[in-house]
């Protein structure tokens, strides 16, 4: 259906009589509602539970979103414009139903509808699975970029694998302990996905190359295993627009069933060998982030993800005889760039030059962190048997591409061509992706300023002088353009819609109508929604975990993956401490302190042993203090098992405070940061990632800021390592909060030896050297949320500050048609002149 510009077939005015318009009356909505009862799910009104209604309100939406899909697609495919695709292996979507119904406007119309039928809206949005195919920011960062370039009719496509299994479930063990559990998601059928059975494409693994010798660098690649990529198409629907993007997701398939000789042979087990081996890579999302390991089975999901999404594109961009479009990634498809080459010069017949000269505008890199356990490198041997074309392409491109080039540039340096190169020597040897991705991009960027220095000045600074520096840039994850705002960011900052803050008029009325009222109506709904955001976690606490939630205590909310750099440690020495603190006491001075409540949710890799041993001192210290009659009027502590975008959903609106606190130049950007301020929530931060620019943007006034700074990092782990100072004599502090949990009172002290260890030893997170400035930064929040009123103050600034910037994207002027000329950027999208 891409790209008929005749009536194909039959009598033009039949078929267009035929056609379905959107349902947008609640009597079209229910009658839709029945009829998906009835016949899609076969069911009886008298025997239908939330899900079954859950199931046809989502088939009902669907239709409308298929609807405007068809039509946004038939729009790109006649205008031939420019594209952009944005290829990452996560897309952390979250649910469908309720976005859905805020972008098409209908929420009201259907829980009305569903009303009648004798449902409840909200009861029927629960009933939805996540869609977890993604670890954490970069997920989630990749599944914002969807939504915000459908709000603004840009033609951009996702491409990512249709994983069987997502993130999994993190379930907690009676004493403390995080256990994984896989997480099914897609068991009852998923409406939100349209299989594309007819669009599929045949991917090769193994087998040899020949190289042809006749000149021209071609060479033919044969046998090995052919799998088959099946497309699954999930739409994304635009805000307050019709128009509706696609995301592309592919399933691994055997190429050929099962083999019959070996079935009929009575060898059932060999037969079914390939058809286990081919699901197997679309089967389960690596859990891990922020480190690689060099396994095959995720090396094959980069090739059949990047060969399948190329193919795709390539056989659009033929159909339309256009100038090929921009592609926007980060590591984890380099391998696109060698597939390209490899596609253009032995398929295509192109010259190697003139390839690698397509391949250097077509692609952009995004880095994402510059941790160097997160930077990819693949064994040479591993590529070699795997995709052994690609291995040549990429030693011509190291040798003709870089070291001819670097050795003209810069004569004799041998040290220079040894770091620059592709091809990292030892044994065995391994490839560079990242240096892969920089040569083989137009523009490499980070997402924040800092990280994007970083970039420029340590992984990639004999690149930047080699190119010279225009080709390394920024572009922040949202905080200058609030293009990565997701529907979290909006949750209840409306003034105009507590029940459903996204009906009715968009984002931009809602704030302009909020700083247009008077100062004292605007104090008192700001409190009345923050209190009720605060009411509904406190509920969402009190069924998943039975425990009561004081509303009027300050929210201290912490949620993302469990990492050490991101210090969750940190955080709970603090509590400790606290809790240390007020047990030391009398009633009396007790009274004075602002009760706290502290929340953490987050899942650590299943094999990373000392962020679990973070999530079980957690859970442990929260037994303790939350049963301390001395203090829980003043402090409780609650870790919310199974993190997702949905419970980011219930946690950022309901926050007082946040806390993003990781060691100065180690979080790219972080992205939860701004919605946090987006809903009223203040930050407590390092100087850091994007903290930085959000408090530019929101007053340094209104940031709790502590902690070394970015370049004293280097020399303090130097110091730790080589002249190591007692924590004893760095924080007292610190050491006494150690001490007590060595000594037993959350449970045997010994459990958590391997955890203190990384702080007493070493301490390459820095702790001892930011303990006390941070304890310093707690007590000034403190402090400034005794002040009421200056807090509510500081509470709706935030917002405003960094609402504003959300506004200058709906004004029509900068409102984008697929018409206009624009350049693309990974993650970001540009406007053109
Ligand atoms: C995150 N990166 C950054 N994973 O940590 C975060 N995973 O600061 C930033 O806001 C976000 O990206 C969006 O830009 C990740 O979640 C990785 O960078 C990564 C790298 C290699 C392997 C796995």
């Amino acid at each position: 259906n891409e790209g008929k510009e005749k009536w194909p077939r039959g009598e033009e005015k039949v078929w267009k009589d035929g056609l379905r318009s959107l349902d947008t009356g609640v009597p079209s909505i229910t009658k839709s509602i029945v009829n998906h009862v009835q016949t899609s799910l076969a069911r009886q009104a008298y025997s239908l539970d939330d899900l079954g209604a859950y199931q046809a309100a989502a088939l009902s939406v669907r239709d409308n979103l298929l609807i405007n899909w068809n039509d946004t697609q038939m729009h790109y495919t006649r205008k031939a414009g420019k594209r952009a695709y944005y290829l990452s292996l996560e897309f952390l979507m979250g649910r469908a139903l309720d976005n859905a119904l805020l972008n098409l406007g209908l929420k009201d119309q259907y829980s009305t509808g569903v009303e009648k039928l004798g449902f409840n809206l909200e009861d029927l949005l629960a009933q939805e699975r996540d869609a977890g195919l993604g670890n954490g920011g970069l997920g989630r960062l990749a599944a914002c970029y969807l939504d915000s370039s459908a709000s603004q009719d840009l033609p951009m496509w996702g491409y990512g694998l249709r994983y069987k299994y997502g993130i999994f479930q993190q379930l907690i063990s009676p004493d403390g302990q995080q256990l994984e559990a896989p997480d099914p998601w897609l068991e009852h059928s998923n409406p939100w996905e349209l299989p594309r059975l007819d669009v599929n494409y045949e991917i090769r693994f193994y087998g040899y190359s020949d190289r042809l010798h006749d000149g021209s660098g071609r060479a033919v690649w044969q046998g090995g295993q052919e799998v088959l990529a099946i497309a699954y198409d999930v739409m994304i629907p635009g805000c307050d627009t019709r128009n509706t993007n696609n995301l592309r997701l592919w399933e691994c398939q055997p190429k050929r069933g099962f083999d019959l000789n070996s079935f009929n042979a009575g060898d059932y087990e060999h037969a079914v060998e390939s058809s286990n081996s081919a699901a197997a890579i679309t089967s389960v999302l690596y859990p891990n982030d922020h480190t690689t390991f060099g396994k095959e089975l995720r090396l094959k999901q980069q090739y059949f993800w990047t060969a399948a999404s190329l193919a795709d594109i390539m056989r659009r961009f033929k159909n339309l005889d256009k100038p090929i479009s921009d592609s926007t990634m980060h590591t984890h498809p380099t391998l696109a760039i060698v597939e390209l080459m490899r596609v253009l010069v032995d398929e295509e017949d192109v010259h190697w030059d003139a390839a690698w000269k397509i391949v250097t505008e077509t692609f952009f890199f995004t880095n994402h962190t510059v941790l160097p356990e997160a930077l990819e490198k693949w064994p040479v041997p591993l590529l070699e048997h795997l995709l052994p074309r690609h291995m040549q392409i990429i030693f011509d491109i190291d040798t003709f591409d870089i070291l001819v080039a670097v050795e003209k540039k810069f004569p004799g340096d041998r040290e220079r061509l040894a770091r620059m190169s592709l091809i990292e020597e030892g044994v065995p040897q391994n490839v560079r992706m990242a240096h892969l991705a920089c040569i083989g991009s137009r523009k490499v960027n980070g997402v924040a300023e800092l990280h994007s220095d970083l970039v420029r000045t340590t992984i990639l600074k004999d690149f930047v002088d080699f190119y010279g520096i225009s080709k390394f840039g920024n572009v922040t994850n949202g905080s200058k353009s609030f293009l990565c705002v997701d529907r979290v960011s909006f949750t209840n900052i409306s003034v105009s819609s507590h029940s459903s803050p996204m009906a009715g008029p968009g984002l931009s009325q809602l704030i302009t109508k909020t700083l247009g009222i008077p100062k004292s109506t605007r104090t008192s709904e700001r409190n009345i929604i923050k209190q009720s955001n605060k009411e509904r976690l406190a509920h969402y606490v009190q069924v998943t975990l039975g425990l009561k939630v004081n509303t009027q205590a300050l929210f201290d909310v912490q949620i993302k993956r469990l990492h050490e750099y991101k210090r969750q440690t940190l955080n709970i020495l603090g509590v400790v401490h606290r809790y240390l603190t007020l047990k030391a006491m009398t009633p009396a001075e007790r009274k004075k302190v602002i009760p706290r409540n502290v929340f953490f949710a987050g899942k650590a890799a299943p094999g990373y042993y000392v962020a679990k041993l973070t999530i079980r001192l957690i859970v442990n210290v929260a037994r303790v203090i939350n049963a301390d009659p001395d203090t829980k009027d003043y402090l409780n502590l609650f870790f919310l098992p199974d993190y997702s975008v949905t419970l980011a959903e219930v946690l950022i609106p309901a926050s007082d405070i946040s806390q993003h606190i990781s060691t100065a130049g180690t979080e790219a950007s972080g992205t939860s940061n701004m919605k946090f301020c987006l809903n009223g929530g203040l930050l407590l931060g390092t100087v850091d990632g994007a903290n930085i620019e959000i408090a530019e943007e929101v007053g340094s006034s209104n940031v709790f800021f502590f902690g070394h700074l970015t370049p004293a990092v280097e020399e303090l782990r130097f110091q730790h390592m080589y002249h190591p100072v007692p924590v004893e004599e760095k924080s007292p502090a610190l050491a006494h909060v150690l001490n007590q949990i060595s000594s037993g009172l959350f449970g045997d002290g010994g459990v958590y030896e391997p955890l203190l260890n990384t702080i007493k030893q070493g301490d390459y997170y820095l702790l001892t050297e930011d303990f006390d400035s941070y304890l310093e930064a707690l007590s000034m929040v403190d402090e400034a949320y005794s002040d009421r009123t200056e807090w509510i103050k500081k509470s709706i600034m935030t917002t405003a500050k960094a609402s504003y910037l959300l506004r200058t994207l709906h004004t029509p002027s900068q409102n984008l048609t697929a018409s206009h000329t624009h350049t693309y950027t990974d993650g970001q999208v540009q406007l053109g002149p």
